[in-house]
């Protein structure tokens, strides 16, 4: 009884990795099966999936199949509740599914700006306003959490969840952009690339090369720390 998760390029696709993260970070039996995303394959690749057309796709063990980040969460969350994906509190809960639903509508400049790429650290990336907005917004959100959970450090709501599982990605652009943030959203971010899943997701993902890198590399780009 095992779950297949149909993910695209682990070194640039995000929503990839928070659906392998609620998958391996919370224990639930899975497999994974790569989508030509960048080999453009894709469309072929989900066609028996239909009507996916991105990626992260669940299939459950039962032979369904459901898309879209928020979807999959809810469905893993719903079918296994002993793994206590969201904030056992209430009024936790509550925050964690605002924020995770934020990411997934919100934060359009840091996304545009900034794609996520776990090879290096882009230093000297020049910082809009709009992603300054953003990353103000990101700081508002973590610290509203850790006031309402009592977190002082570590995952948002002291226990990890899906809202960890949702800000992992932004996590990895904060460091492979050397976005200027807080000392404390900076540590946060360190914890979240140097979980040992997410170290293993690299790891996997720097397995491909690409040839051309599929976005700018600055000059002054230095090593992932933790590497
Ligand atoms: N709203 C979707 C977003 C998924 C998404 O945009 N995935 C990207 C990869 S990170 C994708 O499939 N892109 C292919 C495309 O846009 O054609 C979710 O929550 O899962």
């Amino acid at each position: 009884m095992s779950y297949t998760l149909f993910i695209g390029d682990r070194t640039f696709s995000s929503w990839s990795l928070r659906g392998w993260l609620m998958l391996e970070k919370f224990n639930l039996p899975h497999s994974v099966q790569m989508v030509g995303l960048y080999a453009g394959t894709m469309a072929k690749d989900l066609a028996p999936l239909a009507p996916a057309i991105l990626v992260p796709v669940l299939r459950t063990p039962e032979g369904d199949v459901v898309g879209e980040s928020l979807a999959i969460a809810e469905t893993l969350a719903e079918r296994h509740p002993e793994a206590e994906m969201w904030p056992k509190d209430a009024a936790h809960r509550l925050r964690a599914r605002w924020l995770c639903a934020e990411m997934a509508s919100g934060f359009s400049a840091l996304r545009a700006s900034c794609p996520m790429q776990l090879q290096h650290v882009n230093e000297g990336f020049d910082t809009t306003p709009d992603v300054q907005t953003d990353l103000a917004r990101v700081e508002v959100l973590w610290r509203s959490a850790r006031g309402i959970s009592g977190a002082k450090d570590g995952w948002l709501f002291g226990a990890y969840s899906l809202a960890d599982v949702f800000y992992a990605p932004v996590a990895a652009r904060i460091i492979g952009y050397d976005l200027p943030v807080s000392t404390e959203v900076r540590e946060y971010c360190l914890k979240t690339v140097s979980d040992p899943s997410f170290r293993q997701w690299r790891r996997d993902g720097l397995q491909v090369t690409y040839d051309p890198f599929p976005y700018p590399i600055s000059a002054s780009a230095r090593p992932w720390p933790l590497d």
